[in-house]
């Protein structure tokens, strides 16, 4: 396993839309499992293969309850609403107030190429729909309300 290279705010690779996953091999998994690497050493609680540069649509997250692999994820519905602070590895040191769904329902395929549905609530709702939107060139900053002062942060 080895950490990659994180891409910051304003390399345009972060706006691209990444291309699907066909091939679930060895280079996937070394792919993912630097991704997780990666993602825990950042102390972050998500982490899209869009920000280690590579423009394809895997997804790692971990918001404390355990890893989870996306590979080609598609959020097909999503209800409610919830709105609070968000960050990103690539945009560091700068948080913003997003409005998400509270509730997204994801399918998506497993590092082996097999399907999965999964229902997300509250925060791994929020994880699932910040990564899916940097397989399609999106940051929160694109979506946020009111970015956060350091004086909100501390309080
Ligand atoms: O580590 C992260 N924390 C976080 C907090 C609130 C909402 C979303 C996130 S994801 C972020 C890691 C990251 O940049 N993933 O793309
Ligand atoms: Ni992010």
């Amino acid at each position: 396993m080895a950490l990659r290279n994180i891409i910051k705010n304003g390399d345009e690779r972060l706006r691209k839309k990444a291309r699907a996953v066909t091939d679930f091999n060895e280079r996937l998994w070394t792919l993912l499992d630097d991704m997780y690497e990666t993602m825990q050493d950042g102390d972050g609680v998500g982490l899209a293969a869009t920000q280690v540069g590579i423009l394809r649509r895997a997804v790692v997250i971990d918001i404390g309850e355990g890893l989870i692999e996306f590979i080609n994820p598609v959020i097909t519905e999503s209800s409610g609403d919830q709105y609070g602070s968000e960050g990103c590895m690539s945009v560091p040191g700068e948080y913003g107030m997003v409005h998400r769904p509270q509730k997204v329902v994801v399918q998506a395929q497993d590092r082996h190429g097999k399907p999965f549905e999964l229902t997300a609530e509250d925060y791994l709702a929020v994880a699932v729909c910040h990564e899916t939107d940097h397989l399609d060139g999106v940051l929160f900053i694109d979506k946020t309300d009111h970015m956060l002062t350091p004086e909100e942060l501390g309080e």
